[in-house]
């Protein structure tokens, strides 16, 4: 498929992809989002792919949906939007290997809900997130209300939702939204500093260790528990886990795999 709204590359283990709307500071249109469902696709099936990287380049990640797009919504099509996004969306959080979304500018709306859909937020000093829509007469409508208040707490989400103030990026680390704040100009190099330093580690154990924090947010402590026991049984049946432990009685470095 040839896209028109962002790109996609791969860089041996690394995938990037970069939003590319630059007139409409990439806002999350219906055609972009159809793109980014075909690359979830393609990442799902890939056998290559090790970790992620969603970017909108140097100026801005993603100004939210297409609000000139969705201003004439009725409730039918506001409804399967939503839906849609949500689809979209649960696909990039649920891939199998690490994603980090690397937010340069602004991130605000269905853009700052991307970004949560990815493991690790890398903000530049001056970016800029939010969740703004209560300015429009609406709310987040592609997880935003549930996924930043798993993320921050309540009480930061319901500031930053019922308000509709965007923060900076130091206060989004702050609160926890951001792993990493860093210069405007090294975004890109921090993410790819994360991005190596995630290949290192073995593919399996990588899988099953994000999946079941993933599991984590929305169970019950027991339930995650035994959701963790049956996949910590499961690690041992990849090559790493051999490796790993006997590099570490031989005391030296592992060489994984990745099986
Ligand atoms: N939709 C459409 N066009 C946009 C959007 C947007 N969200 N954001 C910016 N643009 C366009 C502007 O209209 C402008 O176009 P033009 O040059 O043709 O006039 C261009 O991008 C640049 O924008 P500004 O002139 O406003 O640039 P500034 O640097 O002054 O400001 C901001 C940049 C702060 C990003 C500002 O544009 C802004 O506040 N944008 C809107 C942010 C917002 O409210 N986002 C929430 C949208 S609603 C939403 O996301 C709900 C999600 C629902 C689920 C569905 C997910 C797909």
């Amino acid at each position: 498929m040839e896209y028109k709204n962002l790109t996609y590359v791969q860089e041996g283990g690394l995938a990037i992809i970069t939003l590319n709307r630059p007139k409409a500071y990439n806002a999350l249109c219906v055609e972009l989002l159809s793109e980014l469902d075909h690359v979830m696709s393609s990442l799902e099936k890939s056998r290559e792919a090790r970790v992620v990287i969603i970017t909108g380049g140097s100026k801005v990640f993603a100004a939210g949906a297409d609000i000139t797009e969705l201003m004439n919504a009725d409730t039918l099509e506001a409804y399967s939007n939503c839906s849609n996004a949500h689809r979209v969306y649960d696909r990039l959080e649920a891939l199998p290997f690490p994603t980090i979304a690397a937010i340069n500018g602004a991130a605000l709306g269905g853009g700052c809900e991307l970004s949560m859909c990815c493991d690790f937020r890398i903000v530049g000093e001056n970016s800029l997130i939010g969740l703004p829509e209560i300015t429009l007469g609406v709310i987040p409508g592609a997880g935003g209300t549930q996924r930043l208040t798993k993320l921050v707490g309540p009480a930061k989400a319901k500031e930053m939702v019922l308000l509709g103030v965007p923060v900076k990026g130091p206060q989004a680390a702050e609160c926890g939204f951001a792993n990493k704040v860093v210069a405007d100009d090294v975004v890109m190099d921090e993410a790819r500093k994360m991005a190596a330093k995630l290949m290192e580690r073995p593919r399996v154990a990588l899988a099953l260790a994000k999946e079941t924090i993933n599991y984590a947010v929305n169970v019950d402590v027991n339930t995650g528990k035994s959701y963790e026991r049956a996949r910590f049984a499961m690690v041992f049946s990849s090559a790493d886990q051999k490796e790993g432990m006997k590099a570490f009685t031989e005391k030296r470095k592992p060489v994984f795999t990745h099986e």
